[in-house]
């Protein structure tokens, strides 16, 4: 048993870290509302060339910048395509509905992967019976896909087809540093065949807030208004942005520790009887996994973990999920491997 909890529940639980923290004491500040912050346009530029986009806006959350981009492609009425278990449709709280006033068609994925093939016969008419189709969003990693990486053959057969249709794609990129780190190809080649990006640097990249839409110069100025409308712009924010750009400098290789890491508590998992991964790989920092109901519960085994001094986070009756990050060490990460061993093990959970 160790003293502070290992904290495996996700990486937005990320603190920033002294040097961090001493980046954003130093920032250089002014109202970003009258677009005067020094700081926030150093970061908005930073992002925009490093996902190979015109212009970049940093707003509060992932959701809202997956939201903003979602009202600015459509109009009330429209529809979007996306995948079942994705996080717009799943975890932000109806927001395309009462946000944007548009219908979402979820298709279900192979953990949360699509094939242009389901898309294509899923574009409505062009009659005034129906909505009109008008967006793509995907997510890369997927959370709920097992943090998998979405193929990048797959998301440039998908984009061909839906701008040779006129429907806009739109990427959830929360983690697409993941992505980046994990395939080796760069952050630019995962977000060409995208007309807007939504990235967070409260994940993974342990920032302790923040979140940028990328785009055109267009689409961001639009963006913008749309902040405004949903109470997302902010004033002296350079203190947050220089937490991110503190990030986009230290913390974006170590991406790959955490990836190791995850591979590990995957093992842990494979060998123990009772507890099965699924998806049955795992790629980045994610990993989720199902346990046997004539065991235990989903609950019932995290509660054991935490008896351990372990935290994950049981998303389901029967489903589990564990996220390496920053904040966790190879040595936490071995002992949290050991337990989940040595739980399972038990006749009696
Ligand atoms: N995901 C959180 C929870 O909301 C589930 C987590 O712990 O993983 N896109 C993706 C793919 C995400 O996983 C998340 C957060 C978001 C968007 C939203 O980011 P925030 O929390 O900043 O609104």
């Amino acid at each position: 048993m160790t003293s502070t909890p290992i904290d495996l529940r996700s990486d937005t639980v990320t603190k920033p870290t002294l040097e961090m923290r001493a980046a954003m004491a130093r920032a250089e500040v002014g109202d970003d509302v009258f677009d005067e912050d020094p700081t926030v346009h150093i970061l908005q530029d930073r992002v925009a060339q490093l996902l190979g986009k015109e212009a970049a806006l940093f707003v509060p959350s992932g959701t809202m910048a997956n939201q903003i981009c979602i009202r600015a492609h459509t109009c009330p009425g429209d529809e979007l395509l996306c995948e079942t278990t994705s996080h717009v449709y799943v975890w932000e709280a109806g927001g395309p509905a009462a946000l944007s006033g548009v219908t979402t068609r979820p298709v279900d994925g192979d953990f949360g992967v699509l094939d242009v093939q389901q898309l294509q016969n899923l574009i409505r008419p062009a009659n005034e019976h129906y909505t009109r189709s008008r967006l793509v969003v995907l997510e890369n990693t997927h959370n709920r896909g097992g943090g998998r990486i979405f193929p990048l053959e797959k998301i440039q057969a998908i984009s061909t087809w839906a701008h040779a249709n006129g429907l806009s794609m739109h990427l959830d990129g929360a983690r697409i540093w993941n992505a980046s780190v994990a395939s080796g190809i760069a952050l630019e080649a995962w977000c060409q065949p995208f007309d807007s990006v939504a990235v967070c640097f409260s994940k993974g990249l342990g920032a302790p807030i923040g979140s940028a839409v990328v785009g055109t110069r267009d689409f961001v100025a639009k963006a913008r208004r749309i902040r405004k409308l949903f109470g997302g712009h902010m004033r002296q924010v350079g203190i947050l942005a220089a937490g991110a750009i503190h990030a986009l400098d230290h913390h974006v290789s170590r991406l790959a520790d955490d990836h190791r890491h995850a591979k590990i508590l995957a093992q842990a998992i494979q060998d123990s009887p009772g507890l099965r991964l699924d998806p049955p790989f795992v790629e980045t920092n994610l990993v989720w996994f199902e346990v046997d109901p004539a065991l235990a519960s989903a609950p019932i085994f995290a509660n054991r973990l935490r008896e351990k001094g372990i935290l994950v986070h049981p998303a389901g009756p029967t489903t589990l999920r564990a996220c390496t990050h920053l904040d966790v060490s190879i040595e936490q990460t071995a002992y949290a491997a050991d337990m989940i061993r040595t739980i399972s093990h038990h006749s009696h959970w």
